[in-house]
């Protein structure tokens, strides 16, 4: 499987490492089919106080306890596992060896649907969090920098695999902006490990 190891050949230093063939387009499109049917919402979160609904819609699936709340105001439960879901998170953990508890879903309904600057550091990931982002559907730009440096942008494929390392959290904020191009949905799905549940 072709691997794009970001750590070395490119200047600035990546912590990630890119598969953009992880799936074959048939696999691709048949787990696109899936996750359109996933329990999406759309959840609202609170801003200097302001609350407003988050820009793209949302879904959590994982071990029963593994509850996650982010930017202290979105509180996600998560619903179990589908099989399609914990087939691709044990085969995400066999290519690299990192473990997961949960996947959270973002769709991105057109351009206009975005995540802004952000690290994921939220505590119940435990500590340096290997996260796995699997994308589906519409390429979207993905940019990553040093919390102090200057972006690099990758185009994020339909059936790719990105894997952020541990320490990438505490070293680099990323983003997928907005975009004025006509671009129709895309999911991510994000792998994440969880210190929490019955396990
Ligand atoms: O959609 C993506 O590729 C990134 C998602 C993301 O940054 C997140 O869920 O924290």
């Amino acid at each position: 499987m072709q691997q794009l190891n970001l750590f070395a050949e490119s200047a600035p230093v990546l912590p990630i490492t890119y598969y953009p063939d992880f799936l074959t387009l048939e696999q691709a499109n048949e787990l696109y089919q899936h996750c359109l049917k996933l329990e999406w919402q759309q959840n609202q979160i609170r801003i200097a106080g302001k609350t407003m609904p988050v820009p793209r819609l949302e879904c959590i699936y994982g071990d029963n306890g593994c509850n996650y709340l982010y930017s202290n105001s979105v509180f996600l439960k998560p619903l179990c596992w589908t099989e399609a879901l914990s087939n691709l998170r044990d085969s995400i953990t066999a290519l690299t060896g990192y473990k997961f508890r949960i996947v959270i879903g973002n769709q991105y309904r057109s351009g206009i649907d975005s995540i802004g600057w952000h690290a994921d550091k939220e505590p119940s990931m435990g500590y340096e969090p290997a996260i796995a982002s699997v994308s589906l559907g519409s390429c979207r730009k993905f940019q990553i920098k040093p919390r102090d440096g200057k972006p690099t942008d990758f185009w994020l494929e339909h059936g790719s695999l990105l894997i952020m390392h541990p320490g990438c959290q505490s070293t680099h904020l990323h983003q997928v902006p907005k975009t004025n191009k006509v671009v129709s949905t895309r999911i991510n799905l994000t792998f994440r490990p969880h210190t929490g549940g019955g396990r």
